[in-house]
């Protein structure tokens, strides 16, 4: 008989803040069993580590389920051994062939300019609307190589893909509502990759339609990874800058420290990263059964990995709630691969591929805002966050210096 005074994360609560919530978690042990989700939620910051980098007794079978009926086919974090090696290889090098090319990051400070030059005429600003939003929107499609034009037409499609993919409960109504969206936008998707195809550009929907294919990616795999890049480049984006101008406008002397030095833009990336950890939650299934911490998981349960809780493990951050510039523990050398000291990105196989990607984009768009903000101030309760699986600011209200 489940327990209903048991922490549980399928409540408004967690969705408002979920810290709380990890904190009489981890009162009760390093594993807990989330009786209402019928999950196994792992807090500790060193078997969180444990748990990823061991793939084949926790796999990703939970995506079959929880991506495929919206991505229509499977992704490389559903992949192992030589069909995994291959396909993330020309994913990576089309990433790096479209976004390192001298021309991407440019766009991006540019985007990140113009909406600044817009909000520069109010006085008041919602910056997760007005920059945040706008801003993943426009440099993740030119990423990928989706015309203005489209823009307005796919982004509730991508909603409800993100929505399916990371809402712990939903609906029959939502479930088919996102259903048929998201059918939309692999039909949008499949004509792009043959337009593409007959006439290739500099993006990356051309480099894997035409290298995909030789990489043994078939049609329908190609747009599952199209959608997986739109969704994971895009949704973390947004709520990362927000935090980014949330934290310089909250603390004085980071504004000073990175206005002053823009060395410190990495370190400042990085320890937002760490405390703001824009997907909380990495879904694991139990091959066998496991042992964690002396706690038996039967085969085939389902294992969260907590990503918010293990960034603030207080046995591997001193002072784990506050946020500390150039953090001895979180070094920022290694912050971006899957050696880092936060497991923001994941760990081992499934390593976060965008990683260096999300860093270029932020640190550019970060630098880019700065001379900005000298202008503004943070309004009342300015911040307001919202979500579980993943989370950030859904308003950012920020008002201009009298
Ligand atoms: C989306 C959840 C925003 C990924 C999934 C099919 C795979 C994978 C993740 C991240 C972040 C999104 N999982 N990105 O957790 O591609």
């Amino acid at each position: 008989m489940p327990n209903f005074d048991s922490p549980t994360l399928l409540c408004d609560e967690a969705l408002r803040d979920p810290y709380p919530i990890y904190r009489r978690m981890r009162e009760k042990g390093p594993v807990y069993h989330d009786h209402l989700a019928d999950a196994w939620c792992i807090l500790d910051f060193d078997l969180v580590r444990d748990v990823l980098q061991d793939s084949n007794g926790f796999s990703s079978h939970h995506l079959a389920d929880r991506a495929e009926p919206v991505l229509g086919a499977r992704v490389l974090a559903q992949m192992t051994g030589a069909e995994h090696d291959e396909k993330k290889a020309v994913t990576m090098r089309g990433i790096a062939a479209t976004a390192m090319d001298g021309y991407y990051l440019p766009a991006v400070e540019r985007v990140a300019k113009s909406l600044w030059e817009e909000i520069g005429t109010t006085r008041r600003t919602e910056l997760v609307c007005d920059l945040a939003s706008p801003f993943a929107i426009e440099v993740t499609s030119a990423l990928l190589g989706i015309d203005a034009q489209w823009r307005r037409k796919i982004l509730p499609w991508n909603r409800s893909v993100v929505e399916f993919i990371t809402l712990l409960q939903q609906t029959p109504d939502e479930r088919s509502r996102r259903l048929a969206d998201a059918g939309y936008f692999r039909a949008f998707m499949l004509k792009l990759i043959e337009s593409r195809r007959r006439s290739p550009r500099h993006d990356l929907v051309s480099y894997l339609a035409e290298c995909g294919s030789s990489a043994g990616l078939t049609d329908d795999e190609i747009v599952a990874l199209a959608l997986n890049i739109f969704l994971a480049a895009s949704e973390p984006l947004d709520k990362t800058l927000s935090y980014l101008v949330h934290e310089t406008l909250r603390t004085p002397t980071l504004y000073e420290a990175v206005t002053s030095d823009s060395g410190n833009i990495p370190q400042m990336l990085t320890e937002t990263m760490r405390l703001h950890p824009p997907v909380q939650i990495i879904p694991r299934i139990t091959v066998g059964s496991q042992d964690i911490a002396g706690t038996k998981i039967p085969d085939g349960s389902t294992v969260y990995c907590m990503i918010g809780a293990a960034n603030r493990d207080p046995s591997k951050f001193s002072d784990p709630d506050q946020f500390i510039l150039a953090r001895r523990e979180n070094s920022v050398r290694k912050a971006f691969s899957p050696s880092a000291d936060h497991l923001a990105f994941g760990s081992g196989l499934h390593f976060c591929i965008g990683a260096m990607l999300a860093r270029r984009q932020l640190e550019t768009a970060f630098q880019a805002s700065l001379p900005y903000l000298a202008g503004w101030q943070l309004s009342k309760d300015a911040l307001v966050e919202h979500g579980l699986y993943t989370r950030g600011p859904t308003e950012l209200v920020l008002e201009k210096r009298k």
